[in-house]
């Protein structure tokens, strides 16, 4: 992997797993990326009822990479110059080909993301998931799966982050970004995925 010119932290998580943060890694056109988007507003079921997602999201990826995720399908969109430019940027850095990507619109510090893990069977065992942060600053979270005694792991993902989960990670950890009472923007976060 070519990552050695970014600032890059040590294994994020204690054990099962590799979680790696780089600092400042790509940069882009904020509004430009997000007004590339087609977003949308998704429900989703929880405990029988239909409620609305707290955050926007949209799909994009080669033919053939649908996916379901949090009990929806979702069907590429056609991949744009911006996001085809940032996914070739990462193949070059992790070394990795990618086939779609999974974006997150968070508009302010109310718009979250629960405890989940991807470990959708789409993605294989131990796949490796590049997840690039851009505009506001929020805290991402992991907690062990099975071993409550272990502390959860926290960490800021920055404009321009980029998050490097790997191994047996989505196996037994969980991530989330939860919600924030601070006043803050807009974050787009970008999770490219290869779909097998
Ligand atoms: O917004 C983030 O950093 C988290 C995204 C995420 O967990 C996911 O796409 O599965």
């Amino acid at each position: 992997m070519q990552t050695s010119f970014f600032q890059q932290s040590d294994n994020l998580l204690p054990c099962d797993g590799e979680v790696l943060l780089f600092s400042n890694s790509l940069s882009v056109n904020f509004d430009e990326l997000k007004e590339s988007i087609l977003w949308k507003h998704e429900e989703i079921k929880i405990y029988g009822r239909w409620v609305l997602q707290p955050r926007l999201t949209a799909w994009y990826g080669d033919e053939g990479t649908d996916y379901v995720y949090s009990g929806l399908k979702n069907t590429p969109n056609t991949w744009n110059e911006i996001l085809l430019g940032l996914k070739a940027k990462l193949e070059t850095i992790t070394g990795i080909s990618f086939n779609s990507v999974l974006l997150n619109y968070y508009r302010d510090g109310q718009d979250s993301m629960g405890w989940h893990q991807d470990n959708e069977k789409e993605l294989g065992n131990n796949a490796t998931i590049v997840s690039l942060s851009f505009g506001e600053s929020r805290e991402f979270q992991l907690r062990h799966r099975f071993d409550k005694q272990i502390p959860k792991v926290k960490c800021m993902l920055e404009n321009g982050s980029l998050l490097i989960m790997s191994g047996a990670t989505q196996q037994f950890w969980q991530h989330q970004i939860p919600k924030t009472k601070k006043q803050i923007g807009e974050r787009i976060n970008l999770t490219f995925r290869k779909i097998l």
